[in-house]
């Protein structure tokens, strides 16, 4: 009986529980944040870096005397500065803080040129090291070795550079950097079994996962791309922003291939494909007939010159998608791309 008493009043315990937490899961917490490394009411001798999270559920927005202000930045300017951290909740409820304080630098300010903390390089890179005060003394290790200044970092590996000035009073300041030296950098956009990420430009232009192996570059598939009409369409790459491998900075690399195959290079028009990117303004880089071959092709486009000034495209990929224009002399056509890659190949241009 007892027994039973006990396995009833831990069933209404487990009801209790779970309408708690159903309830709970409803229920929204207030905006919160944590800030590191400045208090309110302080004066720095040496430069300061706000660090601010944002509590589950909070969105932050924070300017530092009136400016939008990025987490994580050092501030190394002499000054009085205010901090400014609005934190809001989906509810839209919002909190407002300020944090006062004042820098006035009696320490060396170092800076550092040729090698960025989390960085990543695939050439030797040569760190320059220079502070404010011209009888500073600076110490230098890397990966915990006395480090010599001027001496070129080629070797391919994970790096900690540890830079320590110390002025004529004796105030010190240490700056941490880390980066890396290894190959250069290539991603692949993937073709996947589902084909996620690709989508035809209009109804003249299908697309398929292909297995044959005849019309396949490397892997388990390629792209097929039947192609009806003479209007000039192509295979679409994140149009609606869904590739599973695209990514948004595009700056660190020169060229995107992609191997193109044709059975009879004269289905072509004259200005056969057009590889455009959806940026603004758009981006256009046209392959001739001419310079195709029956079979695989390795097209090569140079980014670099596609964007020309427009250097900030590249940065930010996230909204921009690209298509493979194709165009043919009239008939149905079909077609197989393979290897979508970006690749870092022009060494002497960085
Ligand atoms: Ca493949």
């Amino acid at each position: 009986m007892l027994k039973k008493l006990g396995a009833f009043g831990f069933l209404v315990v487990l009801i209790l529980s779970l309408t708690l937490s159903g309830c709970f899961s409803f229920s929204v917490p207030d905006p919160s944040f944590t800030v590191e490394g400045v208090e309110d009411g302080q004066t720095y001798e040496q430069p300061v870096t706000p660090t601010i999270e944002p509590g589950k559920g909070t969105t932050l927005t924070i300017t530092l005397n009136g400016e939008p202000f990025e987490s994580g930045t050092t501030i190394t300017q002499d000054g009085e500065y205010k901090l400014v951290i609005v934190a809001k909740n989906s509810r839209g409820k919002e909190t407002t803080s300020e944090i006062e304080f004042t820098i006035e630098l009696d320490v060396p300010l170092i800076t550092i040129t040729g090698v960025e903390d989390g960085g990543y390089y695939w050439d030797a890179v040569t760190p320059n090291i220079t502070t404010d005060g011209e009888n500073d003394t600076i110490v230098v290790t890397l990966n915990g070795e006395e480090y010599t200044l001027g001496t070129p970092i080629e070797a391919h590996d994970k790096y900690t550079m540890v830079i320590t000035a110390t002025n004529e009073k004796g105030k010190s300041w240490t700056v941490t950097i880390k980066f890396e030296i290894g190959a250069p950098p290539e991603h692949e956009i993937g073709i996947g079994e589902e084909l996620a990420g690709f989508q035809p430009a209009s109804d003249s232009v299908v697309l398929s996962y292909n297995t044959d192996p005849q019309y396949i570059k490397s892997g388990n598939g390629s792209l097929k791309v039947e192609k009806d009409g003479n209007s000039g369409h192509g295979p679409r790459l994140n149009r609606k922003g869904d590739h599973p491998d695209w990514i948004d900075d595009w700056s660190r690399f020169d060229k995107l291939t992609v191997w193109f195959y044709v059975e009879n290079v004269d289905s072509l028009a004259d200005n056969a494909l057009t590889f455009r990117m959806y940026s603004e303004p758009q981006k256009d880089f046209g392959i001739a007939k001419s310079s195709l071959t029956d079979g695989w092709n390795l097209l090569e486009i140079d980014l670099k010159a596609l964007v020309g000034s427009d250097t900030d495209i590249l940065k930010d990929m996230s909204s921009t998608f690209i298509e493979f224009i194709i165009r043919t002399s009239g008939g149905k056509e079909t077609f197989y791309m393979d290897e979508f890659k970006l690749t870092m190949s022009d060494l002497a241009d960085q």
